[in-house]
């Protein structure tokens, strides 16, 4: 297998379906030549996932629910004994309580904040931790996906901001840990994307017309566009960078009026 990432490998949390930024995510990786371990949530999800993945030669697909401890140290012993080592993390996995993602963020309940934080924010740190061994000595990449919703406010987002927030510090807390052993912890902002997660939003129409509107490129972004970036982010040609945000939102965030 030829491409800039052959002989590395990836594990990618949160392929749900084909429209998963985590999938566009997989397909750039795996045509550079990386060999990938998927994870998916709930069983429900295990049919879709495996499918998926039998079109990425190589891979193998594992159970991952990020609030279950147990679940994560399963998977990656599997990955270190497939494997033997990891290079890269992708990190696709947030989640709030639908009802807390309408009308306004003061009515956030305390159970709907703890869940938000506990699988967008904190997992990416838990996850990272288990990598850590797997990563030792090989110039790792670790990448989570996030939204301006954490630094502007945008309707409906809520609780969901206040969680980018938070995991948009955590990537600079363990890029600081971790570069000192060679790993590297970039976030992508992506602009908005039909995916599952944007599913039943009120007024997404609205917004990726806005989008269109008003970026500079005068549309919206594809999964295979994050996807690229991810690539680039994985492997040697960003070996400069790490504990940053990169958007990939045609632009729309330098906009003023
Ligand atoms: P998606 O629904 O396809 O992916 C979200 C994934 O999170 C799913 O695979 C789901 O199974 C997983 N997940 C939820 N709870 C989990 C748990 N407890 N354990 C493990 N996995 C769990 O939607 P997507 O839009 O591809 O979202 C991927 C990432 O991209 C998310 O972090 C999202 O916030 C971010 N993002 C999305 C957009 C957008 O407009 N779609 C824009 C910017 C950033
Ligand atoms: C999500 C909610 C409100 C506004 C939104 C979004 N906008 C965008 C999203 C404008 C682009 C999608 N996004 C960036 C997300 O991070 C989505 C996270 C999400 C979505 C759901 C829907 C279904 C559910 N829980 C969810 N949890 C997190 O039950």
């Amino acid at each position: 297998m030829t491409g800039f990432l052959a002989n590395k490998t990836g594990v990618i949390l949160g392929v749900a379906n084909k429209r998963s930024i985590a999938w566009g995510c997989a397909k750039a990786l795996s045509d550079q030549g990386m060999r990938l371990a998927f994870t998916y949530a709930g069983d429900r999800l295990e049919k879709t996932v495996r499918t998926l993945a039998e079109d990425i030669d190589g891979s193998i697909v594992l159970p991952c629910d990020v609030t279950r401890p147990e679940e994560i140290d399963s998977a990656f012993e599997t990955i270190g004994s497939e494997f033997g080592h990891l290079d890269a993390v992708i990190h696709g996995v947030a989640f709030a309580p639908r009802d807390e993602l309408v009308g306004d963020f003061y009515h956030t309940s305390k159970e709907g904040y703890m869940i938000s934080h506990e699988v967008s924010a904190y997992s990416l740190t838990a996850v990272s931790r288990r990598a850590l061994p797997l990563m030792e000595g090989r110039d790792g990449s670790i990448v989570t996906l996030t939204y301006i919703g954490s630094e502007r406010v945008i309707q409906n987002y809520n609780v969901m901001g206040i969680a980018k927030a938070a995991l948009e510090a955590s990537v600079r807390y363990l890029a600081s840990d971790l570069g000192p052993r060679g790993i590297r912890v970039n976030a992508i902002s992506a602009g908005p994307i039909r995916t599952l997660s944007a599913a039943g939003i009120q007024g997404f129409n609205e917004i990726l017309d806005h989008i269109a509107d008003r970026a500079p490129l005068k549309r919206n972004i594809t999964a295979d566009e994050v996807g690229s970036v991810c690539s680039f982010l994985a492997g040697p040609m960003s070996s400069g960078i790490t504990g940053t945000t990169i958007y990939v939102d045609a632009g729309y965030h330098i906009m003023g009026v």
